[in-house]
């Protein structure tokens, strides 16, 4: 296709990496090949030409950025987590700050600390014009539906921005992975823990008192919306003691939750999001620099989709959960 024809678009799982951040990271080398590790480092520190012409090629108007995982949530001292979160988010801003018509940001938190996280998104969301905050998986063995985090929740919802979960590893490794390393990463656990933690969320009642959260999941939903009709069935006869949600758990992926296309560019789970979630709900997105900007972009204008889903898909759902 000619990009310059392309459709515009919006792109929000995209990753970079600040200076003093390249050790946290390499906590995830083992997930990917040491050839990749070195490639996307380079490509991860690179807020100009490379990227740009990445974007430019696929008519990529606007990309959100977040720090390469898991950053501070891998610090074990909270008080050096709180202040390499800060000093990551001015960072952020300082790239931006130097092409705001084509980049924008999410907030990295300490979330060891949950009141300072939400005061830290908040300076982000209100001084700093960031879109919302990406969250890497679990923090010291804490996912987001503990009571310590509604702080954290409520700042979000009175903020009215969005927190996007992205991929890490759990806090151990589970005996179903035993000899099987290439299992224990992107390949499916991170599908298994990211999914898994969204619906710890569903399931506890989060979006029941707090209506206005918003969730993003990457990776066309993470595989959930494969399965909603039978969280809806199987939830009637679940061995759940007093809980209680006031709607149906599938309710909650049409009211609270967005998927993204990151590092997924495949039509039967795109036409699967769309059609079980919503064509408002579904959000292009690369996952640069582990995706391919090319491969993704040229999927997505090919995809069978309605020119009225591609615009929302592409554009439109970001530009409005984002208020960009
Ligand atoms: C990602 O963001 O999807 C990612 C990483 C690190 C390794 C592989 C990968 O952050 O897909
Ligand atoms: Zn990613």
């Amino acid at each position: 296709m000619n990009n310059a024809n392309g459709h515009r678009k919006i792109a929000i799982e995209e990753h970079f990496m600040a200076p003093d951040f390249v050790d946290y990271w390499s906590k995830t080398a083992i997930n990917i090949s040491p050839a990749m590790f070195g490639k996307a480092r380079d490509a991860l520190q690179d807020f100009g030409e490379a990227r740009l012409a990445n974007m430019d090629r696929n008519n990529i108007e606007k990309a959100v950025l977040s720090l390469a995982g898991p950053g501070v949530q891998a610090e074990p001292q909270t008080v050096t987590a709180v202040r390499m979160a800060r000093r990551c988010n001015e960072f952020l801003a300082e790239q931006i700050s130097k092409r705001p018509e084509r980049y924008a940001g999410f907030a990295h938190l300490a979330m060891q600390d949950p009141a300072e996280a939400a005061s830290e998104l908040e300076r982000c969301v209100t001084e700093l014009g960031f879109c919302g905050a990406m969250i890497n998986g679990q923090t010291n063995g804490a996912y987001l539906d503990d009571d310590r985090f509604s702080v954290f929740w409520e700042r979000a919802s009175d903020l009215q921005v969005p927190v996007y979960i992205h991929p890490n590893n759990p806090p151990d490794v589970p005996y179903m992975y035993h000899n099987h390393p290439e299992l224990f990463g992107p390949v499916w656990s991170w599908t298994v823990e990211t999914g898994n933690h969204a619906l710890r969320l569903l399931f506890s009642g989060v979006f029941d008192r707090y209506p206005d959260a918003r969730l993003v999941l990457g990776h066309m939903g993470e595989t959930l919306p494969y399965q909603l009709w039978r969280f809806d069935s199987r939830w009637e006869i679940s061995n759940r003691g007093d809980m209680t949600l006031e709607m149906k758990p599938s309710d909650y992926f049409r009211r609270n939750i967005y998927a993204t296309t990151a590092g997924v560019c495949s039509d039967q789970p795109l036409r699967c999001a769309i059609d079980a979630m919503g064509a408002d709900r579904v959000m292009f997105s690369v996952d640069y620099p582990f995706e391919k900007a090319d491969d993704a972009g040229s999927w997505i204008e090919n995809a069978p989709l309605s020119d009225e889903e591609r615009d929302l898909v592409c554009y439109r759902n970001a530009k409005t959960l984002l208020r960009l």
